[in-house]
C-alpha cells in the first residue's frame, strides 16, 4: 500500500518529470535548428532520461498499490535566447526537480514511509550527478566563449555523465 500524501506527492512529480522532458525535447529541436547537433543529441538523450524518471515513478506506484495520474502534455517555450542561456534554463530546472524531490523525501519521514524513502533515494542521488553535469557544461562553455562554440558542441557528446535512467 501507499501512503495518501505520497501518493499526491509522486503524482506531482510524475508531472514534473514529464514536464522536464517536454522541456528538453523542445530545447534539443531548437539547438538542431540552429546547428548545434552535439547539444541537440545531448538534450534529446536528456529527454529520454526524464520520460524514464517518470515511468520509473509510474510503475512504483503501481506496484504499492496507488494510483499514478498520466498527465497531459504542458506546452514548453520555443525559443531559448543562447546557448548559455539555454544551459543555464537547464540547471535552474534542475535545481527546482532537486528542491521537489526533497520535498518528497520530507513527506516520506512525515508520513513515516521508509519504503518510499529508501526507493527515493536514487532520485536524490541523479539529481547531485545532473546538477553536476550541467554546472560541467556551463564552465565549459565559460570556457571556450562565443568564439569556439563549434569546439564546444563537438566535445559536449563526450560530456554526458548521469546516471543510468533504467537503474
Ligand atoms: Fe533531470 O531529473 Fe528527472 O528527476
Amino acid at each position: 500500500m501507499i501512503y495518501k500524501k505520497v501518493e499526491e506527492i509522486l503524482n506531482v512529480q510524475v508531472q514534473k518529470e514529464d514536464y522536464s522532458s517536454q522541456l528538453y525535447l523542445a530545447m534539443a529541436s531548437w539547438a538542431e535548428n540552429q546547428g548545434y547537433s552535439g547539444v541537440a543529441e545531448w538534450l534529446y538523450a536528456q529527454a529520454e532520461e526524464e520520460r524514464m524518471h517518470m515511468l520509473k515513478i509510474v510503475r512504483y506506484m503501481n506496484e504499492r498499490d496507488g494510483v499514478a495520474v498520466i498527465p497531459g502534455l504542458e506546452q514548453p517555450p520555443k525559443e531559448f535566447g543562447s546557448l548559455s542561456e539555454m544551459f543555464d534554463a537547464v540547471l535552474k530546472h534542475e535545481q527546482y526537480i532537486s528542491k521537489s524531490i526533497n520535498e518528497i523525501v520530507a513527506v516520506c519521514i512525515e508520513e513515516k514511509d521508509y519504503t518510499t524513502h529508501n526507493w527515493v533515494q536514487w532520485f536524490v542521488e541523479e539529481q547531485i550527478e545532473e546538477e553536476a553535469s550541467v554546472k560541467d557544461i556551463i564552465d565549459k562553455l565559460n570556457l571556450v566563449g562565443d568564439n569556439n562554440l563549434y569546439m564546444f558542441d563537438r566535445d559536449i557528446l563526450g560530456m554526458r555523465g548521469g546516471a543510468n535512467p533504467s537503474a
